[in-house]
């Protein structure tokens, strides 16, 4: 077998010279392909093709013999070329985008030494770090002198499911040993309008969906209070053991914030563990100005932080904080002897992996750290005040502009509104006009994408037809752009 030296290196994962040449020019590429040239508005947002075309163009099969780099390098340069440039500005479609350069960076770094931070002993930086943020986090949340427990785990619903997990063992800590058999039923209260992960994981947890008692929200997406304490006695009449209630601070659709001071009341008076899905809202802390939309978040017990939103930290960066200190580790270790050996030669309380329910685990502190270090504090909140700005700029700008209606008024950064096109304006607002209305964003999305003008999503909301939910978090966007977004929807809507 005749192999060039390019493929018998590629046989070995210690890099070579060969490797070095590969890595400069494929480094090269992405910079220029994927961060410089995806985020330029006068490129596409993406290339749009069809699944089967796209299985054609891209060649997926896995093969018997290795690929030259030439070939590869092609490859990599294809699957920038097929993806979705996230950080492009006119992407507005995710509760994330951007390609922040540090946090990039960061990303890189840790991509390139390769962590599990799980034990001091392999993640030295790391774990520390994730000791350093979190704890500044939980001193912005307002828990007392940064006190608690936290951690990076892989997403927003995780956290949540970290929530139940905690509430669950606050109540009753012999649920560990003995399992559900152990327990009564137990109920948890979150609203209508909370993220989906709240169901699912209270599903997995065996908490079971039908004790997620969703609680009514109001025109803007609040939390009902009356509501909740109805539902919370209604429980108890039942026999049922309320046990939390999952608040939402910018929820996923309308960015609407519970009253949390309110909601930390009833928790009080009913013995409640009160959880605050910041995922989205979260980054509204960094701010001196809109930090007063989360206000009673300090006397929550805890709250998932997902710095890859609204802070725009390269995917993925999510944060579980709690205000009760070792709970996590009492909650979720296992202490098993291969890694957690307790007769290291260091101090082994920072081997702090055992609280997850993870084991291998990203290192995906550093992109948030390096970015934090590159900006200051006050770089993120002067982000969180432009993006906020930008949101109100939005919205004047569509309350002025003949056929746009807001769903409601924006307190957070997402903005959802109908587009009505001047065929339907005069119409009476009955089920033929809504379901014309519900026609017209999906339209308008399929243009956008097949032509890689924009991406902004759509979805109804109860009995409301289709809408657009625009989502800023790109502090880098102009008014010029904002009006770029009404003209292709007008556009796109009308033609
Ligand atoms: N984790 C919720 C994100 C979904 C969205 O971007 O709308």
């Amino acid at each position: 077998l005749k192999m060039s030296g390019a493929e018998s290196d590629r046989l070995l994962s210690l890099p070579s010279k060969n490797h070095e040449k590969f890595l400069r020019t494929l480094f090269d590429n992405v910079l220029d392909k994927a961060i410089f040239d995806g985020t330029k508005r006068e490129n596409k947002v993406l290339e749009w093709t069809d699944p089967e075309e796209l299985q054609k163009k891209l060649n997926m099969d896995l093969k018997d013999d290795p690929d030259s780099d030439e070939t590869l390098l092609k490859l990599a340069n294809d699957t920038i070329k097929y993806s979705v440039k996230t950080g492009h500005p006119y992407f507005v479609n995710q509760l994330f985008s951007c390609v922040d350069p540090y946090g990039f960076a960061g990303q890189l770094i840790t991509d390139a030494l390769n962590p599990s931070v799980y034990t001091y002993e392999v993640s030295p930086v790391f774990i520390l770090m994730e000791e350093v943020v979190l704890k500044e986090m939980r001193e912005i949340v307002g828990y007392k002198n940064g006190e608690g427990d936290g951690i990076f785990c892989p997403g927003g619903s995780l956290a949540n499911g970290y929530s139940i997990s905690c509430a669950r063992y606050h109540a009753f800590p012999d649920v560990k040993a003995k399992g559900l058999h152990s327990l009564p039923r137990l109920v948890l209260f979150t609203s209508a309008d909370a993220h989906y992960s709240v169901k699912k994981l209270a599903s997995f947890m065996g908490i079971g969906t039908d004790n997620v008692y969703l609680i009514r929200t109001d025109e803007c997406g609040k939390m009902d209070m009356s509501h909740l304490e109805s539902e919370i006695l209604r429980a108890k009449e039942e026999n049922a053991l309320p046990f939390m209630v999952s608040a939402t601070a910018g929820t996923t659709v309308l960015g609407a914030f519970d009253p949390l001071e309110k909601i930390a009341d009833l928790c009080e008076k009913y013995n409640l563990w009160m959880h605050v899905d910041a995922a989205w809202g979260g980054g509204a802390l960094m701010s001196q100005k809109y930090k007063k939309l989360l206000k009673g978040i300090e006397r929550s017990d805890s709250v998932t932080w997902n710095p890859h939103k609204m802070l725009a930290c390269p995917q993925q960066c999510s944060t579980f904080l709690c205000r009760h200190e070792g709970i996590l580790s009492e909650c979720h270790s296992s202490n098993a002897a291969y890694l957690f050996q307790k007769d290291k030669f260091y101090d082994t309380k920072y081997d702090t992996g055992d609280k997850h329910i993870q084991c291998g685990r990203r290192a995906d502190v550093y992109k948030f750290w390096y970015m934090w270090r590159a900006k200051g504090t006050k770089g993120f909140e002067k982000h969180v005040d432009q993006i906020f700005e930008k949101a109100e700029y939005f919205t004047e700008l569509i309350k002025n502009r003949e056929g746009f209606e807001l769903i409601a008024e924006p307190e957070c950064t997402n903005i959802c509104f109908w587009y009505i096109p001047k065929k339907l304006r005069n119409l009476p607002r009955d089920d033929q006009f809504n379901q014309e209305l519900h026609k017209i964003a999906p339209k308008v999305k399929e243009r956008m994408m097949k032509e890689g003008s924009m991406m902004i999503t759509y979805q109804p909301l109860n009995s409301k037809p289709n809408f657009f939910r625009l989502v800023l978090q790109d502090s880098s966007l102009t008014k010029q752009d904002m009006m770029h977004f009404v003209d292709i929807i007008v556009k796109y809507s009308e033609e």
